[in-house]
Parts: structure tokens; sequence; C-alpha cells
């Protein structure tokens, strides 16, 4: 049981965390393994579209929380890593194949032309299907000193959540929804439960399998992921109203010309920011047993609604 004190003392600590040296350490850690973890080779082409969008930059917040659930329940970056890299080039082709002129045809993804429009389409699609591929490598061939058994439920969880259970689920449904403004919010819940919360909630527990947590543990982070995963998109949608391009590095006011539904479409803007806010403060109620431990999967969740890009 944790007392209001213990609680109070963890948001304060919370409160005076550096996060923004955090997260740059790690980002730094990020990028060197990432680069590390594609050289290129012949055929020469694929590999510099693959590396193209890999190392476009972006928060890396997968790899990031992968890491970061790890060392929470005792495990080490090293441990990580490849998990975190496979984490990152899952996000990546799911993006690429979402730029498509198929999918949601864009033109700038993280402030650069989007992959098709530098590889062409077929380049582009294989490059994706090189990205998912290299991932389910990466964490059976370059994960070391971490029992097999754990290293096997990683890629269930991975498959899982790439799978029509979840990223691939959740944009059929996106794609069935376009052009209909009216959606319910069960839809518009259960888009965004699979299409992003099921990746972000793969990236939590896949670093706390790694370290051995046990069920509880991994049920607790299972729905702090599950609600920063949700609030994650609510921001998403708002930003997509009141952020620029440039601050976006992506096209501006895509749902709104779209007539997509969205949270604030539903709810309207100051409502939209009260209930990611709300999904913010369960999340963080989820790592109390965590204590001094979450600091860092706290503060992540504070930057995940305070974001403006
Ligand atoms: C996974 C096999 C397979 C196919 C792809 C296209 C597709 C199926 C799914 C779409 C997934 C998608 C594009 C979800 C949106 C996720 C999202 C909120 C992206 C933005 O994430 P950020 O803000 O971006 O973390 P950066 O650039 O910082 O990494």
């Amino acid at each position: 049981m944790t007392s209001t004190k213990d609680r109070e003392r963890t948001e304060l600590q919370t409160a005076q965390f550096n996060l923004s040296s955090y997260l740059a350490e790690r980002k730094a850690l990020v990028e060197a393994a990432l680069d590390r973890s594609l050289p290129v080779a012949y055929p020469e082409k694929i590999y510099e579209a693959m590396r193209y969008s890999l190392l476009a930059g972006g928060k890396r917040l997968r790899p990031i929380l992968c890491l970061a659930t790890c060392e929470l329940a005792g495990g080490t970056i090293d441990a990580a890593m490849p998990t975190a890299c496979a984490l990152e080039a899952i996000h990546t082709m799911s993006l690429i194949h979402d730029d498509l002129p198929a999918m949601d045809n864009d033109d700038y993804r993280r402030g650069k032309l989007t992959n098709h429009k530098v590889y062409g389409e077929d380049i582009a699609i294989l490059a994706g299907d090189g990205l998912l591929a290299r991932a389910f490598e990466c964490v059976a061939l370059e994960t070391q000193g971490v029992p097999a058994d754990r290293v096997l439920q990683v890629i269930v969880r991975l498959g899982g959540a790439v799978g029509a259970a979840g990223l691939v689920g959740g944009q059929v449904v996106d794609l069935e929804s376009e052009g209909k403004p009216d959606i319910s919010l069960e839809t518009l819940n259960f888009i965004h439960t699979h299409k992003t919360g099921a990746l972000l909630e793969a990236c939590v527990v896949c670093g706390a399998i790694l370290a051995g947590a046990g069920t509880a543990e991994l049920q607790k982070l299972s729905r702090y992921a599950q609600n920063i995963g949700l609030a994650f998109q609510i921001i998403d949608d708002i930003l997509d109203v009141t952020a620029t391009q440039e601050e976006l590095g992506k096209t501006a006011g895509k749902d709104l010309q779209a007539q997509k539904a969205t949270f604030p479409s539903i709810w309207g803007l100051e409502e939209s920011k009260a209930q990611a806010k709300k999904l913010v403060d369960d999340a963080k109620a989820e790592l109390a047993a965590f204590k001094e431990a979450a600091i860092p999967l706290s503060a992540l969740a504070d930057f995940i609604t305070n974001r403006t890009h």
C-alpha cells in the first residue's frame, strides 16, 4: 500500500526530474543503436530507403519507454536495446505504409519528404516490409543475457501488437471510417487503442518482460500504457487542429480537411484536453506501487500531454 505522503513525495520528485536531459541522453543511445542495427549491404537501394526513414529523427518515445520499463523492473538498458530498436523499426514501417498514396497519401513525415516521395511506391512498400522483418530478427538474434522464454514472450507480444489484433486492425477500421465524420466514440476508441495504443503497450510490457517482471506488475504497466496511449492520440488530434506544419513535421489540419472524426470533433477542444489529463492522471496512479523507480515513466506521461509536436 502507498500512503498519501509517499504519493506526494513521488509527485514532487517527478516534478524535479530533469526529463529533457533524460530524453536527450536516451535518444542519443537509441539513435546510435538504430544506426548499428541496420548496416548498408547489397542491394544498397533498399537499405538506404530503410535507413532514410529509420534514422529520420522522431521523438523515439517507443524505444525510450521500453528501456525505461526494463530498468524499472530491475533489468538493464543493454538487455532491452534490441527490442527497443525493433519497436522503432515497427513504428517506422507503419509510418512508411501509412503515408503511401493507397493510405493517407502524405508528402512529409518527420520534417522530411515521405519514403515513397524519395524512393517511389514500390521501394517504400519493400522498405516497410524489410523493417518489419528486421525487427523480429533483431529481437531473436541480438538479445543477450535474457532467458530464451522471455525473448519468446516478447516476440509473441510484438506479433500481437502489429497484426490484425493491433496496428493492422486499427488501420483497417480507420480506413473504413474515412469520410464518415459521425462515427461513434466506441469506433474512434477502437481505432486508436489498436492503431497507436497496442504498440505503446507492447513497448512498456516488453521492457518489463525482459527484466522478468511478474503478472501483477505487467498488468499495472499495461494499464499505464493503455491510458497514455489514448491520451497520446487525443493530444495528436488536438495538435492537428492547433499546431503548424513546422511544429508537427507533417501536414497540419489534415483531419479537418478529410472530415475525419476526431476527439476534438466529438468532444470539442477543452473537453478533449480534460479527458487527456484524466487519462494521464490514471496512468500515473498505476505507477504508485513502483515508487521512485517509476519517476521517468511518470514524467513521460506528463510529457505526452504537455507536448506541442
Ligand atoms: C504494421 C504490418 C503493419 C502495417 C501498417 C499503416 C498501418 C499498418 C498502421 C498505421 C499505424 C499508424 C501510422 C499509427 C499512428 C501512430 C502515431 C500516433 C504516430 C506518430 O507517432 P509519434 O508522434 O511520431 O511518436 P515520431 O515521429 O516522433 O516517432
